[in-house]
């Protein structure tokens, strides 16, 4: 061997022992520490993250997404609050805008992110999110990123833990956590009660409902489908918080899907409100109680299907439940505050510990089988962590490598921007024996649950451009028509960088129907028509149809403008809407096609990035 060989062969080896002492080796030097974690999170340029994370917005009734590991946020997709960044629900007649009032209003509260699964994994068509504040539920397609349907639930209030059933989504189930007088009456004189409600997940009807004492507050499923387990909090049935923690013990609330269904089909439900809701106390054997310390607040099935576990939240302990028997196997203490429960694929545990600040490692079988050193590791976490989610860990497939803890108070880990802090979010490498905080990165309030799915997934099934609508304007079938004294039908198409038609007459107080297409056939070729002074803002991202009937304002010249930057001559895309007097006499046949100067080349003006 020549000298530079063996020096190699050496500096490689030395190298590997290196690295093997580091991923083991606990006394590792900062500097080293802080290249390790960046090494993990850092994707280049140009690059893409491994996985979509699908952080639900809170009080913003929103999705984030972002990319995992790099954690930049690379969506948000805007539910159940109008959104002029991406033209969604802002004008009162708008379809989406008249949904979201119609349901409850236009603001939401969205906790849990649900994708759907196939044979237990997800299969990247849908996710599901609630609103806790309006007893809604949304869907989210995600081929396009756009939510396309929003429910309200009857005979439900505070619409807060949600899951789909496993492994085939048969099932959406949410849980009414506020409590109502039971008939709805404020004069009835029972003690309140709520419900868990079924959905279908392709319809969004709710198929039949369970009424549930206590508050009930999260959900998950048996990994066989066999049964939607809650946890109820206020089995006192208490109407202030110090009446609502007397017990030592809760429950768990494990519905019997396939009872609940029979049921059902034998009439033993009470019809109320257009839903069937069926009484546990009337047909035995729907629903199993399960006691567990106290006011718990987590639920999650182990990725195998064994055990559901409970968070205790005041009691430092979690419950594990054989998820078959329906027995309580083991109850480990865990730390102080024990919120939220996820999996990676060895076996272990990670629950959340508010009070503690922490995430607590811990080995399953060791804690059943009552083990002295059941616990791993605990890692701090800045500060009070809510919901934690490894990488699939709600799913038959976890991954193992990163989980994502998400805080709710951040107070000396960013730049301070007045009072009121960001939410922060910390990445923790899973992998090895010990957890390792990786990367911190704020939000806008607030992301209380996520959901991880490998990019892989999604590749193929996400669009480059929409699919034509069947009222779709083609191009060259552009008109302005007067429909009625007082009404008036434009069907007008976009491209770079014109509208057609460029010029709209009208009077005061007509109604006007607008069908705009965006024509364009690339990929992010988004145009934009903002009207001012008539609250309308529409973005029409390629391939788009979206139809709005505005009331024209007072007289005068308005410029309807393109909001997104879309090519050199974005400026220059914009047309006029004239509102002329009422008593004006108007032959408004003054616009034909031709007059647009669609398409024309512009002597010395590039066309950034045209195709045409
Ligand atoms: S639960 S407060 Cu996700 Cu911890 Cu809504
Ligand atoms: Cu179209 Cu800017
Ligand atoms: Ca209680």
């Amino acid at each position: 061997m020549k000298m530079k060989t063996v020096l190699l062969v050496l500096l490689t080896i030395a190298g590997t022992i290196a690295g093997l002492q580091f991923a083991g080796c606990q006394s590792i030097g900062a500097t080293s520490a802080r290249t390790w974690a960046a090494e993990k999170v850092y994707v280049a340029p140009g690059e893409h993250d491994k996985y979509y994370g699908f952080l639900s917005g809170g009080q913003s009734g929103s999705v984030f997404v972002v990319g995992i590991p790099s954690g930049r946020l690379i969506r948000e997709v805007p539910i159940f609050e109008p959104r002029a960044a991406v033209g969604y629900a802002v004008h009162p007649n708008d379809p989406r805008r008249k949904e979201l009032e119609a349901t409850g209003g236009a603001w939401g509260d969205t906790h849990h992110p649900v994708p759907s699964e196939t044979n237990g994994v997800y299969d990247g068509k849908y996710l599901w999110i609630n609103d806790l504040a309006n007893g809604r539920v949304a869907r989210v397609r995600l081929d396009v990123f756009e939510t396309d349907k929003i429910v309200k639930i009857p005979n439900m209030q505070g619409a807060h833990g949600i899951a789909a059933l496993s492994p085939n989504t048969k099932y959406i189930f949410v849980n009414g956590e506020f409590e109502q007088p039971t008939d709805g009456l404020v004069t009835n004189p029972d003690p309140y009660t709520s419900v868990v409600a079924f959905l279908d997940p392709e319809s969004m009807a709710v198929k039949f409902q369970v009424r549930v004492n206590g508050n009930i507050d999260i959900a998950d499923s048996s990994k066989d489908g066999r049964y939607a387990f809650s946890t109820v909090y206020n089995l006192e049935q208490g109407k202030d918080a110090d009446a609502m923690f007397q017990y030592d013990r809760d429950a768990v609330v494990a519905i019997d899907v396939p009872a609940a269904e029979k049921a059902v089909a034998e009439g033993k439900a009470r019809i109320q409100n257009g839903v069937p809701v069926i009484d546990p106390k009337e047909v035995p054997g729907v629903m199993t109680l399960i006691p567990v310390p106290k006011n718990p607040h987590g639920i999650n099935a182990t990725p195998d299907g064994k055990y559901v576990i409970a968070s205790g939240k005041l009691s430092p302990t979690v419950t594990i439940i054989d998820a078959k028997t329906l027995k309580i196997v083991a109850e480990p203490e865990v730390g102080l505050g024990p919120l939220h429960t996820t999996f990676d694929n060895r076996g272990n545990a990670f629950t959340s510990l508010f009070l503690d600040s922490q995430v607590v490692k811990w080995d399953i079988d060791k804690a059943i089988a009552g083990a002295a050193d059941y616990i791993v590791d605990r890692i701090d976490v800045h500060y009070n962590i809510g919901h934690l989610q490894a990488v699939g860990g709600e799913t038959m497939d976890p991954k193992g490598d990163y989980l994502l803890a998400l805080n709710k108070l951040s107070k000396d880990q960013y730049l301070p921007v007045g009072p009121e802090l960001p939410e922060a979010q910390e990445l923790i490498d899973i992998s090895g024996e010990k957890m390792r905080m990786l990367l911190a990165f704020p939000t806008p309030p607030e992301p209380h649950d996520a959901v991880f799915m490998p990019a892989e997934t999604l590749r193929g099934k996400v669009k480059q451009t929409f699919d034509l609508a069947p009222e779709a304007i083609a191009e060259g079938k552009e008109s302005v028509m007067r429909t009625g004294p007082k009404l008036v039908k434009v069907n007008m198409t976009l491209i770079r960088s014109a509208y057609t038609p460029h010029q709209l007459d009208v009077r005061e107080g007509d109604e006007v129907t607008l069908t705009i297409t965006n024509v364009e056939t690339i990929r992010d070729m988004t145009h934009g028509f903002a009207l001012p002074d008539h609250s309308l803002n529409i973005a029409l991202p390629p391939g788009a149809t979206k139809t709005i009937t505005f009331t024209a304002g007072k007289p005068g010249v308005y410029w309807y403008y393109c909001t997104n930057f879309c090519s050199a001559l974005h400026l220059e895309m914009r047309g006029r809407m004239v509102v002329h007097p009422k008593d004006r006499t108007l032959t408004l046949t003054d616009w034909s096609p031709a007059q647009n100067v669609k398409g024309k080349a512009i002597p010395g003006v590039p066309s950034t990035g045209a195709e045409r």
